[in-house]
């Protein structure tokens, strides 16, 4: 089993020179259905092993500009003392630092908070793009104002640009307290009639620089069924992903997390590899589009269907 994720060799995910950095957050605090999120970082690791490092698509190694894996942040009591130790540690590691892309893996939703407080402390400013079946916009939830249903209000107490996408699920409360991100949602109707027009209005809604959160019940409960409150009706690879590489093309996005993945156990690791070839993506796209994270890209001539229109679904 891996510690690291892809398992690679020494000079590929060294520290000291890794481009990309995979922080594991196991943290489980505040769920209140089905639970499991602690395992998900490690079970990301664990199938990461079976993964190639040559990225279909783009036909480059994603790995070459360096991945390395830190170690876990260990869970605190509180949802409280958590929020301060995740905010402290990535201050502390200076995991957000020019040059560098930290990628999270949770770990429930309400790790993501202090991970964007730290991320604008360092750049000032960042705009936030969200892929979840639900909008996390409650002021709070069972008594908690850090709950991982309350996870993007938080987000909104310190950035005002919040973009969610492929939202399916929310509250009259919420749609009271926050209309302005409801009537903005891009929801998976929307994405199904014209993904072309959702894709320029993210861009267009998107300041720079851009931090990715993704809940992995984005996707529909088909693909991706290791998770605490599976919603139906959700996206699928090519819509989450073509989106994703739109952003990372013309955006500067300087992190991302992965939370929500709830290993269902035995011989099921559909929901992990998932992940673990998202995680793939997020570095591969990061690694070859805009941004001002510098390096040798792939050629975008090899960025296969970078010219096809496509418009409604990908599929
Ligand atoms: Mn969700």
């Amino acid at each position: 089993m891996s510690r690291t994720f892809l398992s690679l060799s020494a000079d590929r995910c060294d520290p000291t020179t890794a481009r990309y950095r995979i922080v594991l957050i196991p943290y489980e605090g505040t769920v209140c259905f089905l639970g499991g999120t602690a395992r998900g970082p490690d079970a990301i690791l664990d199938v990461s092993d079976q993964m190639e490092h040559f990225d279909e698509e783009l036909l480059c190694d994603f790995t070459r500009f360096g991945i390395a894996t830190f170690p876990p942040i260990p869970s605190a009591d509180t949802p409280e003392q958590m929020f301060d130790r995740i905010y402290q540690t990535v201050r502390q590691e200076s995991y957000f630092q020019q040059g560098k892309f930290p990628l999270f893996l949770g770990g429930e939703h309400s790790i993501t908070p202090p991970i964007v407080r730290a991320a604008v402390e360092c750049y000032g400013t960042v705009s936030v793009l969200q892929f979840d079946a639900h909008t996390d916009l409650r002021e709070s939830f069972t008594g908690r104002k850090l709950s991982h249903a309350s996870a993007m209000r938080r987000v909104l107490d310190v950035t005002p640009n919040l973009v969610q996408v492929g939202i399916r699920s929310f509250s009259e409360e919420e749609y009271q307290e926050c209309p302005r991100q409801i009537e903005a949602l891009i929801t998976p109707r929307m994405l199904l009639q014209n993904q072309e027009r959702c894709v320029a209005t993210i861009l267009d809604a998107l300041t720079e620089p851009v931090y990715i959160t993704v809940d992995i019940d984005v996707f529909d409960p088909v693909f991706a069924p290791g998770t605490g409150t599976p919603e139906p009706g959700g996206l699928d690879w090519f819509q989450v992903t073509e989106i994703l590489r739109r952003v990372c093309e013309v955006k500067n996005v300087v992190g991302a997390d992965i939370v929500e993945v709830a290993p269902l156990g035995g011989n099921n690791v559909v929901t992990e590899f998932l992940a673990a070839r998202l995680a793939a993506k997020i570095i591969a796209y990061t690694g070859s589009g805009g941004g001002t994270i510098s390096g040798a890209p792939c050629s975008s001539d090899l960025i296969v269907g970078k010219d096809r229109t496509t418009g409604g679904n990908t599929r």
